[in-house]
């Protein structure tokens, strides 16, 4: 790790009160969930029109209900890692301090985050297609697919926001708000392309944000990055969280 870079970022976090943190696939792949892009990413065995639009779920209700299935089978053993963990620990360690996350797997919520804003919804969670009611599932496999209402019969859906969908205006204002009100916003394990969720750093860099950005290789975010640390987040965030305490609490 360039330790002059580190001696920065760690002096400009001593520093701080307002922390953002936007995640990605990546700081969940030590976890063991597949990323989209990644060499044996999602989107290379599935096509995202196939499966995340709401076009396929009208087409085949039950291919889409069965790809989340097995997903959920996927993430429903698997635990947080260091890297979920260490933000969990900044919670208490800044004055304000969110997570905005494109994850839909809980995971940070299962390290002990507490305000976690979901861009893109959560696995774990099903809507009623007439009624709009949301309720959390954590059966896996789930006793009968394509799910329904019990309440009107209808189908369910994944609670998830998909491709040609909008997010949630009230969930995207808010990421929008603590964007451009953070000092300090880290960008992890994302490949920065999926829209709106890519525009967050640059509105936090506009507002005089710094941005930090940890990644495996270098995204179209890089170039515009204060500072990229490039390897694992599993590793280098525990790395700047110890230096940092040792910093604030010699
Ligand atoms: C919308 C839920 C209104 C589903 C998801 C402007 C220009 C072009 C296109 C658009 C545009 N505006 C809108 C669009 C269309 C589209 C879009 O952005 N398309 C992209 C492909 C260009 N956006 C939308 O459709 C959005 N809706 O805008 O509505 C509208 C509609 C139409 C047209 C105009 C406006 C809705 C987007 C949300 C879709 N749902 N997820 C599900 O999960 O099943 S998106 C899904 O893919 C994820 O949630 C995530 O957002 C994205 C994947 O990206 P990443 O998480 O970054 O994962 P990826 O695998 O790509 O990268 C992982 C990174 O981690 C890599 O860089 C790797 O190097 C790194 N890494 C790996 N391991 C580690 C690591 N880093 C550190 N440590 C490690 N160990």
């Amino acid at each position: 790790m360039n330790e002059p870079q580190v001696e920065e970022v760690v002096k400009i976090l001593a520093g701080a009160g307002r922390v953002a943190v936007l995640t990605g696939a990546g700081i969940s792949a030590e976890s063991g969930v597949p990323t989209f892009r990644g060499k044996d990413g999602l989107w290379k065995q599935y096509k995202p029109e196939t499966l995340a639009t709401p076009e396929a779920f009208e087409r085949d209700p039950k291919l889409v209900w069965e790809w989340y299935d097995w997903r959920r089978g996927l993430i429903a053993p698997v635990e947080p890692n260091a890297g979920h963990r260490t933000i969990a620990g900044w919670e208490s360690l800044f004055g304000e301090m969110a997570v905005i996350t494109q994850n839909v797997d809980g995971l940070h919520a299962k390290a002990g985050s507490r305000d976690v804003i979901e861009l893109h919804g959560n696995i774990w969670k099903m809507r009623c297609t007439r009624e709009g009611t949301v309720e959390e599932v954590k059966a896996t496999p789930l006793p009968r697919i394509p799910p329904v209402c019990p309440n009107c019969g209808s189908l369910f859906r994944p609670h998830i926001v998909w491709f040609g969908e909008s997010l949630d205006p009230v969930v995207l204002d808010r990421a929008y708000g603590l964007s451009e009100s953070c000092q300090v916003m880290f960008v992890i394990g994302t490949s920065a392309i999926v829209q709106p969720a890519a525009s967050l750093p640059y509105a936090a860099a506009r507002a005089g944000a710094k941005i930090i950005e940890v990644n495996l290789e270098p995204t179209p975010l890089s170039p515009h990055a204060t500072f990229f640390f490039q390897g694992k987040a599993g590793e280098i965030l525990p790395l700047l969280d110890r230096q940092l305490r040792k910093r604030t609490r010699p």
